[in-house]
């Protein structure tokens, strides 16, 4: 295997997780710029993009960001993939629409993870749908390789046919494993000039209205590719049922009914509809089976041919061998249904604000002033749960404070406070716009910025306040206060999350501003760079009073010990291995029955290491 710029050989046969095979993936197709902004299940692409030799690799703020600077590195003559979740997608969507009409002066491949399930989403949208509107050709692979392969693949098939082209990965394929067998690295694809063309890149409308219908013929080319494209895999069997069916799904129909007829479709649009035709000439009865909406189901019946399919499966969350099984049965095609999956029930865990977690002293002083709070994206939504139960919305990124300018220009009771939640990454991806809303119509809202340095809940990702991005190099680090000053706020305090009592001053302070106000609430998250764990804290039996106030700052790290006070009232007790020593429970503390380690040993005339 050639290896380019001396790097070291890599194994050529190897067990991937679907985001590294598509991180393989582009890069033996030469993609040169990756770029992206993370959200789970689609972060690890980049992550792992950016280690291999001779490539460049950046977040941007949001989705539509990306994809621009994506574009721009494109119109250079750069190999661009740009990742992202699903809902990215719908922050991505204006210049998408756009760039479909330009196409690429080099490959550009956009990959897009779909969570079916929801498993840490806020909707389950199916990004099929979008990239059909888009104009755009869709990818689906059902496994490691073919995440490997299709994207490999789709550098070539944008340049060939002057297209983006969109990966759709689902969470089931991102992060499950299989085997993969790599290929060869390619000398990165980088230009190095915008070549000036604006008939196809000034897309205003006379120059617009050619490129629509240079999109509109594309997509009769890409038709016939599909047709004949071997992706879309025709396996003509039993003469009774054919299925049609991609992605996920199709590992699990065919498990279940090995002899039927299958139209595996690698390509969901445009959809190979003469191959689905052959399918149903081949066969008495034709079924679709795909995840989420009835998107293949809907083309095949758009093209006269017929198909059932979500009249036996469901239309909502992930599909797995029993709800497959299950409809398989319903349309009368297995005796019985089978036996569910044997694991074991996995029990319910509720997500919690982890221990030390930064964002809890601001959720504790929320709860007592009793304000309404408009909730935004990460980590800190988890305080909607109990026992904080100080978040009361939550739409999308940056949704806070326009929910909450919406209110304070709309409610009639000006002694209520509204406040508005939002994270540093979430702030710096769709906060802004929403604040200077606020300072233009000079609604009556604070908004409190929970800044913990980094993108926390999808694992610690750099973002413009960070000082740093993914290549490591450090960058000039945006102070979210000069921001803020500058869209035009007059009120602004910085608090320390950790000091409970100043910053429930703070905050008293904040609300009780005439116009918008701002409160920073800072200190680095708990786990980043690395879980800090000093001087884990213990309570006392003796002073404890069982009065509750450290359980109910939901910490993970304080339990119910088992033992009781005098008056039988339960007792708490502290994990020294979770503690980060961060001391909110001693600061609610009313009985003084909390003490870090070092304390006790410093009181009773012990040695105590520095
Ligand atoms: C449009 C969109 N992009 C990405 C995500 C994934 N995501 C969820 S929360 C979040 C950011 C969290 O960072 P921050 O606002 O700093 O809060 P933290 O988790 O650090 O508390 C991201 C990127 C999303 N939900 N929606």
């Amino acid at each position: 295997m050639s290896v380019p710029n001396g790097q070291k050989e890599k194994p050529n046969k190897i067990l991937q997780f679907g985001n590294e095979a598509i991180a393989h993936g582009a890069r033996e197709a030469g993609c040169y710029f990756g770029v992206a902004y993370p959200g789970t299940p689609s972060t690890e692409i980049l992550q792992i993009f950016h280690t291999f030799p001779s490539v460049m690799a950046k977040w941007s703020p949001n989705e539509k960001v990306a994809v621009e600077v994506g574009i721009g590195a494109n119109l250079t003559g750069s190999r661009v993939l740009c990742t992202m979740k699903h809902v990215g997608l719908n922050v991505a969507m204006d210049p998408l629409m756009t760039f479909t009409y330009t196409g690429v002066v080099a490959g550009f491949v956009l990959v897009v993870a779909d969570d079916p399930g929801m498993h840490s989403s806020q909707n389950e949208q199916d990004s099929r749908m979008l990239a059909k509107f888009m104009k755009v050709p869709v990818l689906d692979p059902a496994n490691s390789q073919e995440a490997h392969d299709f994207t490999k693949m789709a550098f070539e098939f944008s340049e060939k046919y002057n297209t983006p082209v969109m990966m759709r990965e689902t969470t089931r394929i991102a992060h499950a494993r299989g085997i993969v067998q790599l290929g060869e690295w390619a000398e990165p694809v980088r230009g190095d000039n915008m070549k000036r063309d604006i008939q196809r890149f000034v897309m205003m409308p006379n120059f617009a209205r050619a490129r629509h219908t240079f999109a509109e013929e594309r997509t009769l080319k890409l038709l016939d590719f599909s047709n004949n494209w071997e992706g879309n895999e025709l396996n003509l069997q039993s003469k009774k049922i054919g299925i049609i069916t991609a992605g996920v799904a199709s590992n699990y129909v065919r498990e279940l009914l090995p002899d039927a007829s299958y139209l595996k479709v690698g390509m969901p649009w445009p959809f190979p509809v003469e191959k689905a035709r052959k399918l149903a000439e081949h066969c008495e009865r034709v079924l679709v089976v795909e995840e989420l909406e009835p998107f293949m189901e809907e083309e095949a019946l758009i093209a006269g041919i017929k198909v059932q399919g979500k009249e036996f499966f469901p239309r909502e969350g992930e599909l797995d061998l029993d709800t497959v099984g299950e409809g398989l049965h319903k349309a009368g095609l297995l005796d019985a249904v089978p036996p569910p999956n044997a694991n074991e029930p996995v029990l319910a865990r509720p997500p919690v604000l982890c221990a030390g977690c930064p964002h809890r002293g601001i959720y504790m002083a929320l709860k007592k002033i009793n304000a309404d709070v408009y909730g935004d994206i990460g980590c800190y939504t988890l305080a909607a749960l109990p026992p904080l139960e100080s978040v009361h919305t939550c739409f999308c990124m940056g949704a806070s404070i326009g929910n909450a300018v919406g209110a304070a220009l709309n409610e009639n009771n000006p002694k209520h406070h509204r406040v508005a939640i939002i994270g540093d990454s979430t702030f710096f991806h769709s906060g802004l716009t929403g604040l200077l809303d606020a300072v233009a119509s000079n609604a009556n809202m604070t908004v409190v910025i929970v800044d913990n340095s980094i993108t926390a809940m999808t694992g610690g990702q750099q973002h413009p306040g960070s000082g740093k991005d993914l290549m490591g190099e450090i960058g000039p680090k945006i102070p979210i206060e000069d921001v803020v000053t500058g869209l035009g706020v007059k009120h602004l305090i910085v608090t320390d999350t950790y000091e409970y009592d100043k910053t429930l001053e703070l905050l008293k302070e904040a609300v009780k501003h005439e116009g918008p106000s701002v409160l920073i609430a800072r200190r680095p998250c708990a786990l980043f760079p690395k879980k800090i764990g000093i001087d884990p804290y213990v309570i006392l039996d003796d002073p404890c009073s069982g009065c509750g106030n450290c359980l109910r700052i939901g910490c993970p790290a304080i339990s119910i010990s088992g033992r009781k006070t005098d008056r039988g009232m339960h007792i708490p007790e502290i994990t020294a291995d979770a503690c980060t020593g961060c001391t909110l429970c001693q600061q609610v503390c009313k009985d003084d029955a909390i003490f870090s380690i070092a304390e006790m040993k410093k009181s009773s005339g012990e040695e105590v290491e520095a």
